[in-house]
């Protein structure tokens, strides 16, 4: 574990929303304060760094699920050629014969046996009278997952490199690993005057003169994105301020309850959604509606944003009578994929979030076309605030340099579509 001095601390918390600052959450942190603070850089080799890849550049610190790739098909007729072919692979249906396309040969030469949509289609048609929210839907429709038994870093990096080579294909990207921006692991790191120091508890409230802001509003009505660990949504502090699904809510036609008969009541793609959702960790397919908080990190950001305000418990979040969404997109070691987090995205964009904390990111070498895509939908179409964290390692989140010397961008707060938020401290 290391010893950082407080400043370092501070500034390693870019959690935070509406917060130009973090504070102190006694009561919110619930467990584990120890983990040791991860070095490691999430790489995110893009198609456009064909150069680098070849290079070796920043291989060695490269980090995606590896066998997978996300492709996007220019075509429906490509996509459903991609699928069938990976069909016949995993049924050992192969070889093609030569007259098959480049793509169903590239998928046979790697093994691809499952092709899977990104996005489930929505039977809802909330929304869809909008022209732009039925466009960015079937441009969803066509963003697959393809995953091959060859793993090797060599074996993904080459079939990504080939199948963005590929006409029919707009963009192939690594699912790459990224990291949560770590609450601190000192477990005094965010405590108060209670705990010594000789500066006000909850000074970042404080320091944002969050008083004169509640003249005006608490945050009535905004539902807020928490797209993190999960949320403890049984937090005493929080949990009157957790989101709900009403169209998961209340009986169905044959008396049952919406939230565990088993079926998507509101068409939205999710199965008894109702208080969030719980995307796959990195490497997996498992996914529920139970976004519980296993890290502290998600808990810690959502009673920043919105723990209840004149209660007697612990805390008053910045917007203390928002709604908290939570959507669980990073796993017990603080750890998530961009298909996750482009997923929770386009989640909370359909499901009424008016902002989006993202307090995570990973590194490209270029703009992330898939976050391009979601964040146009989000922002562009849904007008959602997408706030994200500017990231840990304090350079230029956009054509900074990596150690190696590369040009690199932290995505997504690289995004012109994201307000990007850097630490604060109490003398700030
Ligand atoms: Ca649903
Ligand atoms: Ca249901
Ligand atoms: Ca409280």
């Amino acid at each position: 574990m290391q010893n950082r001095n407080l400043r370092s601390q501070l500034s390693s918390i870019a959690c935070a929303v509406l917060l130009l600052a973090s504070f102190s959450l006694p009561s919110i942190q619930t467990a584990q304060a120890t983990r040791p603070h991860k070095a490691s850089t999430p790489i995110d080799s893009l198609a456009v760094s064909k150069d680098l890849l070849s290079s070796g550049g920043d291989q060695k610190a490269a980090r995606s699920v590896p066998g997978e790739v996300i492709v996007k098909f220019r075509t429906e007729a490509a996509m459903e050629r991609a699928t069938t072919a990976s069909h016949a692979i995993a049924n050992s249906q192969t070889p093609f014969s030569s007259s098959e396309s480049d793509i169903e040969a590239i998928l046979a030469r790697y093994d691809v046996r499952e092709a899977r949509h990104l996005f489930p289609a929505a039977q809802s048609q909330n929304g869809a009278a909008i022209a732009a929210v039925r466009e960015a839907r079937n441009s969803f429709g066509r963003i697959m997952k393809l995953v091959s038994s060859k793993k090797s870093d060599e074996e993904t990096r080459a079939l990504i490199m080939e199948l963005g080579q590929q006409p029919e294909i707009e963009y192939a990207v690594p699912n790459t690993i990224y990291e949560i921006a770590a609450v601190p692991n000192d477990p005094y790191y965010s405590s108060s005057g209670s705990w010594g120091q000789d500066y006000k508890d909850l000074w970042g409230l404080h320091n944002i003169d969050a008083e004169q802001a509640w003249d005006i509003t608490e945050g009535e009505g905004v539902v807020v994105a928490v797209i993190d660990t999960g949320v403890d949504y049984n937090h005493e502090d929080i949990a009157e301020n957790i989101w709900n699904n009403a169209g998961e809510m209340g009986k169905d036609a044959s008396g049952k309850d919406k939230s565990s008969n088993k079926k998507d009541d509101d068409g939205n793609g999710f199965v008894d959604d109702w208080r969030g959702w719980r995307f796959p960790d990195p490497g997996k397919t498992k996914e529920n509606n139970k976004p519980m908080d296993d890290y502290a990190h998600g808990t810690h950001v959502a009673g920043t944003i919105a723990a209840v305000g004149n209660n007697n418990k612990g805390i008053i979040g910045v917007a203390p009578k928002a709604k908290i969404m939570a959507l669980k997109a990073f796993n017990s070691g603080g750890t998530g994929t961009v298909e996750s987090a482009a997923r929770a995205i386009v989640y909370a964009a359909e499901n009424g979030a008016r902002v989006i904390n993202a307090s995570f990111g990973g590194i490209s070498f270029g703009p992330n076309p898939l976050y391009e895509e979601v964040l146009a939908f989000a922002v562009g179409v849904k007008g959602v605030v997408m706030v994200v964290a500017a990231g840990n390692f304090g350079g230029n989140v956009e054509g900074g340099f990596a150690s190696s010397g590369n040009i690199f961008f932290f995505s997504p707060a690289y995004s012109r579509r994201a307000i990007t938020i850097a630490a604060s401290d109490h003398l700030d």
